[in-house]
């Protein structure tokens, strides 16, 4: 269904574009400009999805749409060559790098993939290889990969040293993420045994289970969460600090070499296996050798059944002919070798109807829009819910409660709207209105300029306390047990707790007033409260739900400050010295810890006994203890993550820049301003070597 569904789309599309053309072909060349006119439109169409895709990674059409566009344009320029200049999206590969770090030329050009939609596509790869160039040949053999998901990168190494990594961008040229790429604990700094010149190309990308972890996190600090894995895994490369790519486990497996100086292999397997050897992550029990486009079908099968398994995304498979001196025969077309081509899955997509549109008040006073749908099967998965995250994105879609829609299932989240059928209302579809109020408590909503969520502006809003209660005792916060919505809702009706301190005064008699509330049970949950006293610090920290502070955020500040008083007194400035904290981190906190409220609240929870101090005061006493260090240039035995953990186990604290307070700076390699600056203020300073000898000294 859901692909006739798509097809029929296909169908509309492509048949005005026909019916332009039959025109054009048989009447004046007047029309001809309407072809000419439709062609420019959809280039143009396809390099801002491209820009959204490889730039922006926000990218507003499912894969499967843009492949229909991009198809559109081929056919275009198939049967009107003389439209097809240099510059078309059909001879570009991605998108030109958007500047935010310098710019790599890659030595050999990075390819692109030409798709194949369904395997009846690939059979006629193959017989259009065999045919056309390969006269003779009856089976051909294909190294088939898991296409995976990620984002395409090379790694240079340079006698078997890791000297730079960059982002395929354009084909051409990429971006420097050396920094980026160097805290991923699986990419070897130094390779065991290697050519004197290696450029290795692969895709880094998010596990599923790491990317809801970070999903949640990105929620909980109120930051943006990513649509997919493949978006997480691009945002987290490009980050400008090389800590944030640390926290967010992103993985990577290669696929291929660019220039690669004395290697001499036969088969695409055999370079795989090489790369292993040479101690690359490779993922070769996703690799399988077939022989002809039987064998092929029967693997992509199987690979498709696997699909839901693997714990991380992939998108189909890469055929890729084996025999290397057959691939350099086949050579390139529009930059993409004629020797391979990704067969793609079916997208997981369905259509259904939004029921109603039900607002969801966050513990931040968010207000969030989701479609509750009218339940669909995806791919085993029924969905009964979309998000649909904001106004703009309702406006974007052009959506009306009642629409039917199509909804698209990418990376086991809960799924997107990815189209409205405008073409099937019936009139009586609704709007759906800006709110003006809370729809839990009717207090005014608010809506900050630079922001595109509007807020409930009552801070005692009932939805509100639910859900900051349902955050303090969740666990990776507190984590106490038997606390769910409905015993907090309970408590909250009763009136027995408003706040998180409120919990820590409940006795057996305030439970007994709820429901199905034993004396076992009751002692039992009078227990995990108790114990939740215990908790270290960071902990306290995150489960007070500051805005923009998540795990990460709160761990630093733990190991920075000796206790929630400590943090509570500190000026912003102070906070902004630390590594990771910017200005909106620093507001937001300061903001939080002057609200009288607040003082309230942190008042009560240390006179019932929740006060935890820092674990870091266990470093205290250290050869850097308390002092402000900066790290600069490139280190050869630590990533930079590696380099402050240590830091901060000899009781210091990383900070990103200098400063009069700032007390030593370790400089590596290609140290630049920041060392000058510690010169000119006549500050302590580190080489490589001599703080490797600290961390050593320091170490029991
Ligand atoms: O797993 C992948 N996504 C993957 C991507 C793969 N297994 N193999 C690939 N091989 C190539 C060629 C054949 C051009 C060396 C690729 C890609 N290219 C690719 N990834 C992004 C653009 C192209």
């Amino acid at each position: 269904m859901k692909r006739a569904v798509a097809q029929l789309f296909g169908l509309c599309y492509i048949s005005f574009a026909t019916f332009l053309m039959l025109f054009s072909e048989r009447l004046s060349p007047m029309v001809h400009e309407s072809v000419k006119q439709h062609h420019a439109r959809i280039s143009a169409e396809i390099r801002r999805h491209n820009r959204l895709y490889y730039q922006l990674d926000r990218p507003e059409i499912s894969d499967a749409e843009y492949d229909r566009l991009f198809r559109e344009l081929q056919g275009l320029e198939t049967k009107h060559p003389e439209l097809a200049s240099a510059d078309s999206p059909v001879r570009q590969v991605g998108a030109p790098p958007a500047g935010k770090f310098s710019p790599v030329r890659h030595a050999v050009p990075m390819l692109s993939l030409r798709n194949a939609r369904d395997l009846a596509e690939f059979r006629e790869f193959d017989k259009s290889l065999r045919q056309t160039f390969l006269a003779g040949v009856d089976l051909l053999e294909y190294a088939c990969e898991m296409k995976l998901d990620g984002v395409a990168v090379e790694l240079s190494y340079e006698h078997g040293h890791l000297v730079r990594a960059s982002t395929r961008g354009d084909g051409s040229v990429g971006e420097d993420i050396t920094d980026n790429i160097r805290t991923l604990t699986g990419i070897p700094h130094q390779l065991k045994d290697y050519p004197p010149l290696l450029d290795v190309r692969g895709e880094v990308f998010i596990d599923l289970d790491d990317f809801q972890r970070l999903n949640r996190r990105q929620q909980e600090a109120g930051e943006k969460t990513f649509a997919n894995p493949r978006n997480a895994a691009a945002g987290s490369l490009r980050q400008l600090d090389a800590a944030v790519t640390a926290s967010r486990s992103l993985r990577m497996y290669c696929y291929g070499v660019g220039r690669g100086e004395g290697l001499d292999l036969p088969t695409q397997l055999a370079i795989l296996k090489q790369l292993q050897d040479y101690g690359l992550p490779v993922n070769l029990t996703g690799t399988s050798l077939c022989l002809g486009p039987d064998q092929v079908a029967e693997c992509f099968n199987h690979l498709l059944a696997q699909r839901e398994t693997l714990g991380y995304e992939i998108d189909g498979m890469v055929v890729k002919v084996n025999d290397l001196e057959l691939q350099q025969e086949l050579g390139e077309l529009n930059r993409r070798p004629r020797w391979a081509i990704a067969l793609k899955f079916p997208p997981r997509q369905a259509t259904t109807r939004v029921e109603s549109v039900v607002l969801q008040v966050g513990r931040t006073g968010a207000i969030t829009p989701v479609a509750h749908l009218e339940p669909v099967n995806i791919s085993g998965v029924t969905v009964s819910r979309a998000s649909l995250h904001n106004w703009d994105e309702i406006a974007r879609l052009g959506l009306l409660s009642g629409d039917s829609v199509i909804v698209e299932r990418a990376g086991d989240v809960i799924p997107d709207i990815v189209k409205v059928l405008h073409q099937r209302r019936s009139g009586a579809e609704q709007q759906i209105p800006f709110p003006e109020w809370c729809p839990e408590c009717e207090a005014p909503v608010s809506k900050e300029e630079n922001e595109v969520v509007p807020r409930c502006t009552n801070s005692s809003c009932p939805a509100r306390t639910i859900e900051r209660l349902k955050h303090f005792v969740s666990r990776g916060a507190m984590n106490i047990d038997g606390l769910g919505e409905k015993q907090l809702r309970q408590l909250n009706d009763l009136g027995k707790v408003h706040d998180c301190a409120d919990l820590y005064q409940l006795g057996q008699p305030d439970l007994f007033a709820m429901e199905r509330m034993g004396e076992t049970l009751a002692g039992k949950l009078l227990q995990s409260i108790a114990d939740s006293r215990t908790r270290p610090l960071s902990r306290l920290i995150f489960a007070l739900g500051i805005r923009h502070v998540g795990e990460q955020t709160a761990k630093l500040l733990a190991r920075s400050f000796a206790n929630l008083e400590a943090l509570a007194q500190a000026e912003p400035e102070e906070l902004k010295q630390l590594h990771e904290i910017g200005d909106k981190v620093a507001e937001s906190l300061c903001d939080f810890f002057r609200d009288p409220l607040q003082i309230d609240l942190l008042q009560r929870l240390r006179e019932n006994g929740v006060d935890p101090q820092s674990e870091a005061v266990a470093t205290q006493g250290g050869p850097l203890s308390g002092k402000s260090v900066v790290i600069t240039g490139t280190l050869q035995r630590w990533s930079r993550r590696e380099a402050e953990q240590r830091v901060e186990h000899l009781g210091g604290r990383c900070a990103s820049s200098v400063s009069k307070k700032t007390a030593m700076v370790i400089a590596g390699d290609n140290a630049g301003s920041k060392l000058d600056k510690a010169r000119a203020l006549g500050i302590e300073i580190l080489d490589e070597q001599r703080f490797a000898e600290l961390v050593e000294g320091a170490q029991p």
